[in-house]
């Protein structure tokens, strides 16, 4: 976490404040009693938000209307902050979004949680100095790819010369598959590989959000980008490179020369929220070729004048990609399942509160009848 990210607040245009976004807060505004202000959401902690608002940067209080997992903020959300009954400062309205980094939150119930919005890019992010672990890679790309960004993959710690798995180039051919078309860029915040690169992202305005387990050098890039901005970080544990899960907030980072990365905690757990969409953009080389399949419910396994099997044997995909697609397929159509449940569910406990309310108001007019009979 920054200490001190407040003193950062740059001018509303260099958040990526548009004219979406203008007319969006005339309409609000227009409607309201009380002067509102723009802004965008850089840090959602327990209990306030930090508000960017183009002067300085405003501490607001989550006021319990915002409580819910459908009507938080989130960090990249643009805003509209005003004055609630006792003068504090609440969020007033947050603007539809126009992309959104969402995962299932981890636990039973089935829920989302937003990490990060309105960003252009998702870096899906990997250490070199660690083994590629390529079933999370295409779950971080399914996820990139639903957010309606465009998702790229970068690389860290290109100059990690220690006892690796494997080398890199083998690493950057096996992800060569996985990545299905999307930009792979290397980078080291020590040598300076990469960076302008990565630096190219953030002109005209634009954010990215930054998705991978902790340790691998996140927020020490966001350093070296920032000219020093003070971001902290930490060394990884050498028995394991597990990291220490240093940055625990989702804080947006405006650069001084324009643009802005949303930093976020190292994440273990990337589970797919209704990322139908997402799925088949990940998997385009395979979900492609379903569209060719003779049978409407093939499962593209034996079956003849399969499309999926076709490009398997064109070498276009393999076998083991078809397998990770169809169990992420099979995940979420459980999800789809356990969603239709819980609402059911809930239906039915809304229902019966409803009928409860209904019967306690039923004794007291047939006293009231009982009593007018008399
Ligand atoms: N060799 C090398 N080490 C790096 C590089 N970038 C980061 N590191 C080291 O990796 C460790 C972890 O870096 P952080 O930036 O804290 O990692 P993080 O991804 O932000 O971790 P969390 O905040 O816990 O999610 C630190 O010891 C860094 O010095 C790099 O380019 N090369
Ligand atoms: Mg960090
Ligand atoms: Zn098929």
């Amino acid at each position: 976490m920054i200490d001190d990210l407040a003193v950062l607040s740059p001018t509303l245009v260099s958040l990526g404040w548009d004219d979406r976004c203008e007319a969006w807060a005339d309409k609000i505004s227009e409607a309201s009693d009380s002067e509102l202000t723009r802004g965008r959401i850089a840090r959602v902690s327990r209990g306030f938000s930090l508000v960017f608002t183009g002067g300085d940067a405003v501490l607001v209080n989550s006021s319990s209307e915002r409580s819910d997992a459908s009507t938080a903020p989130a960090t990249g959300d643009y805003v509209l902050i005003g004055p609630d009954d006792e003068d504090a400062q609440i969020i007033t309205a947050i603007a539809p979004r126009r992309t959104a980094l969402i995962r299932r939150m981890p636990g039973r119930v089935p829920e989302p949680q937003i990490l990060a919005a309105n960003v252009d890019h998702v870096l899906v992010m990997h250490g070199l100095d660690r083994e590629l672990n390529m079933r999370r890679m295409e779950r971080q790309l399914v996820v990139a790819f639903d957010s309606g960004a465009t998702p790229v993959i970068v690389l860290t710690k290109s100059d990690y010369e220690d006892e690796l798995v494997e080398p890199f180039e083998q690493t950057i051919e096996r992800l060569g598959q996985a990545a299905n078309g999307v930009e792979i860029i290397t980078t080291s915040a020590k040598s300076g590989d990469g960076l302008d690169r990565l630096a190219e992202l953030f002109s005209g305005h634009r954010t990215s959000v930054m998705l991978g387990l902790s340790g691998i050098g996140k927020s020490t890039l966001v350093n070296v980008l920032s000219d020093g901005v003070v971001q902290l970080t930490n060394e990884v544990r050498v028995t394991d490179r597990r990291g220490r899960h240093t940055t625990v907030t989702r804080d947006l980072i405006p650069f001084p020369g324009g643009g802005m990365i949303i930093d976020t905690p190292g994440i273990r757990e990337i589970g797919l929220w209704q990322a139908h969409a997402g799925l088949e953009a990940a998997f385009s080389d395979l979900s492609g070729g379903a569209h060719h399949c003779r049978f409407a419910d093939c499962q593209h396994n034996k079956e003849p004048n399969c499309g999926v099997q076709e490009i398997i044997a064109a070498g276009q995909s393999t076998p083991e990609r078809l397998e990770h697609w169809m169990s992420l397929q099979a995940e979420l159509a459980e999800q789809d399942e356990q969603l239709e449940e819980f609402i059911r569910r809930n239906e039915s406990r809304l229902r019966a509160r409803a009928e409860d309310k209904q019967n306690k108001q039923r004794p007291k007019k047939t006293k009231r009848r009982g009593r007018n009979e008399f």
